[in-house]
């Protein structure tokens, strides 16, 4: 049976990431996002949808008889208190609630390590379902993203994942991210567990690739069926040679969310 599943945010950083290594098989992906895309290739099985998450008109539209939703769209860094309200917040009310009205059963939800970010780097390896320390309005907009989740799971029966996602890059940029990496690939694999996990209920689980140097717990996003094949280290030299180790007065090395909990991200000033 041909599975259908709508990604949102398409067109942005983990979306293009995902694009070939989601698509195939007997799944059509619908691909939505506010910019232009890039034209189904040859064979591929996508639709291409241009639209805000902020518009439940073409949000139910895009919903119309889709399996399941993975839901990338949204600012992916800080930005002005009204934009991440509306964007962010609004766009993931929006967007769960199209999936309702359309009788979608499942919904992925990419939420962040800034859902967390004020979290002291001393208190150890965190925890699956780790209590939010928002470090930006970003961070805020991932922590209501969860509860917005947790509340059409529990009254709606749906299925919803939080996946606390670290760095998702092809490469580890930075020292830091040596612990907070995500590959493109473990990001597909643990994306195929949360499509593919029978009656998960509501979940919070860390999107992070099994590094060597991780702060993060990965129990909950195994217990999905999730297997990390990637691991930072192997860029470890060529980073730390470029970048240096990291200072550990630092907000890099202190707190989960690194510079985003420092001076540099504070939109109030
Ligand atoms: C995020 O949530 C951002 O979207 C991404 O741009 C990265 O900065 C990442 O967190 C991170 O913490 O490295």
């Amino acid at each position: 049976m041909t599975e259908r599943i709508l990604i949102t945010g398409a067109a942005g950083g983990v979306g293009t990431l995902m694009r070939p290594r989601l698509a195939g098989g007997n799944r059509i992906l619908r691909l939505l996002d506010i910019s232009e895309q890039p034209a189904a290739g040859g064979g591929e099985q996508v639709e291409i949808v241009q639209a805000s998450v902020t518009d439940m008109a073409a949000m139910e539209k895009a919903c119309e008889g889709m399996d399941a939703v993975i839901h990338l769209g949204g600012h992916s860094l800080e930005k002005p208190w009204p934009e991440i309200l509306e964007v962010n917040i609004n766009g993931t009310y929006i967007t769960l609630e199209a999936a309702r009205r359309q009788g979608v059963k499942r919904v992925v939800l990419a939420s962040s390590n800034h859902a967390v970010g004020y979290v002291p780097r001393a208190d150890g390896e965190a925890g699956d379902y780790q209590f939010p320390r928002p470090d930006t309005n970003y961070g805020i907009s991932k922590v209501a993203m969860e509860g917005i989740g947790s509340m059409y799971a529990d009254r709606y029966g749906m299925d919803v994942i939080c996946v606390r996602i670290g760095s998702c890059f092809e490469k580890p940029k930075d020292t830091r991210m040596l612990s907070t990496w995500l590959s493109p690939g473990d990001c597909a694999r643990l994306f195929e567990a949360c499509l593919s996990c029978p009656a998960p209920g509501y979940r919070v689980v860390w999107g992070i690739s099994d590094n060597t140097r991780r702060w993060f717990s990965l129990d909950e996003a195994r217990k999905l069926g999730y297997e990390s094949q990637d691991d930072s280290e192997v860029y470890a030299a060529d980073v730390i040679a470029q970048h240096g180790e990291p200072d550990p007065d630092s907000y890099a090395a202190r707190f989960l969310g690194g510079a985003w909990c420092g001076p540099g991200f504070d939109t109030a000033v």
